[in-house]
């Protein structure tokens, strides 16, 4: 095997005709055709320079022609850098200049504000899959001469933000990403008779490598929507026998009652993560379909962790057990392990933990233990039968309808803000995504609280805009001057509750 990725996962369809991706309201696309134009795309890199471990930025909708990037990336050696949609130019021109990727794609619509922010090679494409790439790409040979590689060399990176407020791109080997794709493909039991039903993006871990990696190992198909909608989820379930979601998906289903039993029957598996689904959301879901969802728990530096079972107790509220070959401890500080029951930090250590952060060896130190353990900053326990519950975070993180929010990263824009004395930013429970951001002022003078919205609208991608910002005469804080998050999430546990109704 030359190149294990592209091989394992791509390579094996060549002259397949059977769909791939079925496309609503488009002909479907074959493996082969897929693999033509990832062929296609991947000439197109190596004609603009870049090399095998250079880095690719993309930031584009959801298409076909996306995954293809990806795939060409694998197969020229090229490390691929996905990008949420909703990042402003700030927060990509921080990603594009850290991973010093040589060649930025990105919308038609975006390219002027691009160029402005990054010196860059820069190519386009959008939702259709039209764009300078694509018609660079038809001009080139279907066959591309895959690029040799070893399991130890990245093939992606992708940027989680840090407590500190600055983003750090996890290092993922060829290895990382393959070994959880066959563990996941095999645990789940994926096979080639499967259609997955996606609906998540393809910027992060839980779209691009859980779901598309997944398909691919199994030869299986994607209906492949470009976002999650309630009604195209519905209309596509039929014709589907598996759908990955993250929380707000099911959440959402669960509200319409076109969403009944009869729609559900013929699957085969639903399955959850990325952030906690309710043990409520679980045993309304069986009540109204009959099916278990099945949840399991991962991250960006890692992949995926743990799995509730296929076959055997899938337990409400519990992520279920480590996957084969992956070690989990529920620690103290120190890394020793505590007993059975007892809450830590969850460390993790296999084939699927990261290679490091790009350039930030501090970080990765602080991190990564010497004996190979990472330090997830999760807390949970575990049972004597292996079966982990997260409990919290002993990381400031807030997760909305699957997306990652570190507080620090707004207060940060927050107290830059005229009149604003000090912030604080606190995740409270929200009806449809989980939680949301909620900004806590202190003012030294009158706030303009709009002027503060547009500002931070110019910062921030949209989904991480504070729902509510509030203004209180001083933050609470314990003994030792550290604000007391907790007491300030109890103040405000109720804010979005009136919409649960
Ligand atoms: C959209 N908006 C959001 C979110 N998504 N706000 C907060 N949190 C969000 N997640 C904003 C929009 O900008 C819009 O703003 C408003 O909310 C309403 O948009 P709506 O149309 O309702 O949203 P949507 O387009 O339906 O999106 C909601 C969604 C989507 C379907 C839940 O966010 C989604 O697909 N989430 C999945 C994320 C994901 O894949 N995470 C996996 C990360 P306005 O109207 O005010 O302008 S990987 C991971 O976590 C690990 C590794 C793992 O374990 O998987
Ligand atoms: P990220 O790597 O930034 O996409 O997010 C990873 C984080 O999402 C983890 O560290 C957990 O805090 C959270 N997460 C993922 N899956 C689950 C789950 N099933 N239940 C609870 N939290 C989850």
């Amino acid at each position: 095997m030359i190149n294990p990725l592209y091989d394992t996962l791509f390579g094996k369809h060549a002259g397949v005709q059977s769909p791939f991706l079925h496309l609503p309201g488009r002909e479907a696309l074959s493996f082969d055709g897929f693999l033509q134009l990832a062929a296609q795309i991947a000439h197109v890199l190596t004609d603009a320079g870049l090399a095998p471990g250079d880095r690719l930025a993309l930031q584009v909708d959801k298409s076909p022609e996306a995954l293809a990037v990806y795939a060409a990336c694998a197969q020229s050696g090229v490390v691929f850098l996905p990008l949420n949609t909703a990042y402003t130019a700030s927060e990509v021109t921080y990603f594009v200049k850290d991973s010093g990727a040589k060649l930025f794609i990105c919308d038609p619509k975006r390219e002027a504000e691009m160029h402005a922010a990054e010196n860059v090679s820069l190519m386009t494409l959008d939702l259709q899959g039209h764009g300078s790439l694509t018609a660079a790409a038809a001009q080139m040979s279907q066959s591309f001469e895959t690029v040799p590689r070893d399991p130890d060399d990245l093939a992606a990176l992708l940027y989680t933000s840090g407590t500190t407020g600055r983003s750090k791109g996890a290092m993922l080997s060829q290895r990382n990403l393959l070994s959880n794709a066959q563990a996941l493909t095999q645990i789940w039991q994926f096979t080639e008779t499967d259609i997955l039903l996606h609906a998540l993006p393809v910027f992060h871990t839980h779209g691009l490598f859980v779901a598309t990696n997944v398909t691919l190992c199994a030869g299986a198909s994607m209906i492949y929507l470009p976002k999650f909608s309630t009604d195209a989820v519905l209309d596509a379930l039929p014709r589907a026998t598996t759908m990955m979601g993250v929380p707000t998906f099911y959440t959402r289903l669960l509200e319409d009652p076109r969403f009944d039993r009869s729609l559900g029957a013929h699957m085969r598996l639903f399955i959850s993560g990325s952030a906690p689904l309710l043990a409520a959301t679980h045993e309304a879901f069986e009540a109204r379909t009959g099916h278990r969802i099945l949840e399991r728990y991962g991250m960006t530096e890692t992949n995926m962790n743990t799995s509730n079972p296929y076959e055997g107790e899938r337990r409400a509220g519990t992520v279920g057990r480590p996957l084969p070959d992956i070690e989990l401890k529920i620690c103290d500080a120190s890394g020793n392990t505590l007993p059975a029951g007892e809450v830590g930090v969850i460390e993790i250590r296999g084939p699927n933990v990261f290679q490091g952060y790009w350039q930030m060896p501090e970080k990765t130190k602080e991190e990564l233990r010497p004996n190979g353990f990472f330090i997830t900053g999760d807390l949970g326990t575990q049972t004597e039968d292996g079966y982990v519950t997260i409990v919290g975070r002993g990381k400031d993180l807030i997760i909305s309808g699957g997306y990652n929010i570190y507080p620090k990263e707004i207060e940060l824009v927050l107290d830059a803000q005229p009149g604003v004395l000090e912030s604080a930013v606190i995740g409270v429970p929200h009806p449809d995504f989980g939680e949301t951001p909620v900004g806590v002022l202190v003012a030294e003078a009158t706030l303009d609280l709009s002027a503060i919205q547009s500002a931070i609208a110019s910062e921030l991608a949209r989904f991480k805009h504070p729902r509510e910002l509030i203004t209180i005469p001083s933050l609470p804080r314990n003994t030792m001057g550290k604000v007391q998050k907790n007491v300030l999430r109890e103040m405000y546990s109720d804010l979005f509750a009136k919409d649960a109704s």
